[in-house]
């Protein structure tokens, strides 16, 4: 297939396997003979594990190395002539040092492997917004995964054509140590460069490290936003059908409420899922934000996922589907903890099940084409993307952020986005629970300087009237005994369905110091166990109970000096003032 490669493309592969010496070359065409081949091949190797292929038709498990079951942030480098345009909220990396590090160590490194040559699209083929890419790996679990992941091979060949501004990802799991891994990135270059682990974030170059850490610099360049959101339309009763983007970090239910299914006595609604993790948004000609999904498959958290969380899911996983350290049954099923059935019999390291720690790890996943989820519509596909309605920002936070609320004006929906946090998960390595700043969920993958992104995240008023209304939401407050005091899921089209009245402008609210809160009852709870007072604690914002919270926000922003936009800091400063009176 080289042969159709451009003389840059074909320039790269022959420097990289000069350098990494794999024993052969194999250029991915994306056809299923070579999925299947790829297949065949871990099974031999033990990187594969059949499951039970009655009830689950070509569904895999794939044990990763123990030490390399998730995201690892302090390897993770932006590595940017200027430190000070990788920002604060990045590893930074001199370029010229990061590539000797990295010629060091990928010398040799492929020796007996094979060198896969994996062409990628990202977005539809035919979208002038989609962007190419191409990753170099010796993993063929990583080269499949692409295949699900992405629109990857001959197709993408053909659309990269002579274009040189392809981003160049070069992967090797290397020799798996920690003391080895390293994840750079250089978007001045559009080079990404991977060693030492074969997890997915750090792993599947298409995903976070472009189609996040690389796209989001260039999205600046270029006037449009990448970011970590969902991408799901709201279709009511009367047919009529609103998008939204949803951002939240990793492992806060993004998957599921992509999926959403509505609660018994919501006939009529329907959601749609368009994507589940990334967004690409570009203003249309007439002025509205539309986003795409540039990714063809979904990458989800396994635990928690069940009929009653999300059947969707739950529908596309029965077949076609790889699995990366969930535990299996004695009939050799996947099971994870909270699945509805069955029990556990090996645990995702493959020792025997005892009991004393989960089944599954925390962050164990499925990888699958969204093709096969029942919600999944064919407007993903459209190549303009799909038109946003609102925005929603949010993350866990057990107290004080209500259930929802809007922003005043896009200015201070980018506060809002801005002044994120949420408690920290096992989609990174590191310690779970903790309440960290997580700005438009991007704070792992905003590929340079944080006042610059919200700086040019405040530019696109300036370009149109239009844009989306801002919303935030909090799912996962807590009341003084500890419990979830809403429930989540299904039940969450209550909320949309007020942010799109919102949105639309369909219903008032009450205008508080920090946004606008639902006005008592706005909110549908027919059905719902909860109390009139619990829903009016849910949803109330009282300023003076955000002083420390405010505190925390200021100091944050500070901490990004002159980068921090005038007009942010003046937001800030209002809503301050409004705090402490
Ligand atoms: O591992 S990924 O980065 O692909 C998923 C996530 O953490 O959001
Ligand atoms: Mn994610």
């Amino acid at each position: 297939m080289s042969h159709t490669a451009s003389e840059d493309l074909k320039q790269w592969v022959a420097n990289v396997a000069r350098l990494a010496l794999p024993e052969r070359i194999h250029w991915c065409d994306g056809s299923e003979e070579e999925y299947n081949a790829l297949v065949s091949q871990m099974l031999a190797s033990g990187q594969l594990h059949e499951l039970n292929q009655e009830q689950f038709p070509r569904c895999y498990l794939h044990r990763s190395d123990p030490s390399d079951v998730a995201r690892t942030e302090h390897l993770t480098f932006v590595c940017t002539k200027s430190k000070d345009e990788a920002g604060p909220n990045n590893n930074w990396k001199e370029p010229a040092e990061a590539h000797a590090e990295a010629d060091r160590l990928f010398a040799g490194v492929m020796k007996g492997r094979t060198m896969y040559v994996v062409p990628y699209c990202m977005g539809p083929l035919d979208s002038p917004h989609s962007r190419c890419g191409v990753e170099i790996t010796d993993s063929a679990y990583v080269a499949a995964s692409m295949k699900i992941m992405t629109r990857m091979g001959k197709k993408a060949l053909l659309r990269l054509g002579n274009d040189k501004t392809f981003v160049k990802g070069l992967h090797s799991i290397g020799d798996l140590k920690v003391e080895h891994r390293r994840i750079f990135h250089f978007p001045e270059e559009k080079m990404i460069k991977s060693i030492g682990s074969g997890y997915g974030g750090n792993a599947l170059l298409g995903k976070k490290c472009h189609a996040l850490r690389i796209a989001s610099y260039q999205a600046r360049q270029e006037a449009w936003l990448a970011e970590h959101m969902l991408i799901a339309g709201i279709e009511n009763p009367q047919g009529e059908i609103f998008y939204i983007a949803a951002a939240f970090p990793s492992a806060c239910g993004k998957t599921n409420l992509a999926m959403l299914i509505p609660p018994e006595q919501y006939k009529g609604w329907k959601v749609w899922t368009v994507g589940d993790d990334i967004a690409w948004m570009h203003l249309g000609e007439d002025g509205y934000l539309y986003a795409m999904n540039p990714e063809a498959g979904f990458f989800g958290v396994a635990p928690g996922t069940s009929s009653k969380t999300n059947a969707n899911a739950v529908a596309m996983l029965n077949h076609d589907t790889i699995f990366t350290n969930v535990g299996v049954t004695a009939d050799n099923t996947p099971w994870w903890e909270g699945l509805d059935e069955g029990q556990p019999v090996v645990d995702w390291k493959g020792d025997p099940f005892d009991g004393t720690t989960p089944a599954a790890h925390p962050n164990s996943r499925f990888t699958v084409s969204s093709r096969q989820c029942p919600s999944y519509t064919k407007a993903a596909e459209d190549p303009r993307g799909v038109r946003i309605s609102a925005i929603i920002f949010g993350g866990r936070r057990p107290s004080l952020i209500p259930l929802v609320y809007e922003a005043k004006n896009w200015a201070h929906g980018v506060l809002v986005g801005a002044s994120m946090a949420s408690q920290t998960t096992a989609a990174a390595t590191g310690v779970v629970g903790i309440v960290r700043r997580d700005p438009m969920a991007m704070k792992p993958f905003c590929g340079y300087n944080f006042g610059d992104y919200w700086d040019h995240w405040l530019s696109f008023a300036k370009k149109s009237d239009k844009l989306p209304k801002v919303f935030h939401v909090n799912w996962f407050r807590r009341d003084e005994k500890g419990n979830f005091m809403w429930p989540g899921y299904g039940d969450n089209i209550r909320v949309l369905r007020w942010i799109l009245d919102r949105a639309n402008r369909r219903c008032d609210a009450v205008e508080t110091p920090l946004g606008f809160i639902p006005r008592p009852g706005s909110i549908d709870t027919t059905g719902l166990n909860i109390a009139e007072k619990a829903m009016h604690d849910l949803c109330d914002i009282t300023p003076s109970g955000w002083k420390e919270e405010w505190d925390e926000i200021g100091k944050f922003l500070n901490s990004f000096g002159t980068h921090l936009p005038a007009q942010l800091k003046a937001q800030y400063d209002s809503i301050l003032k409004q705090i402490n009176r």
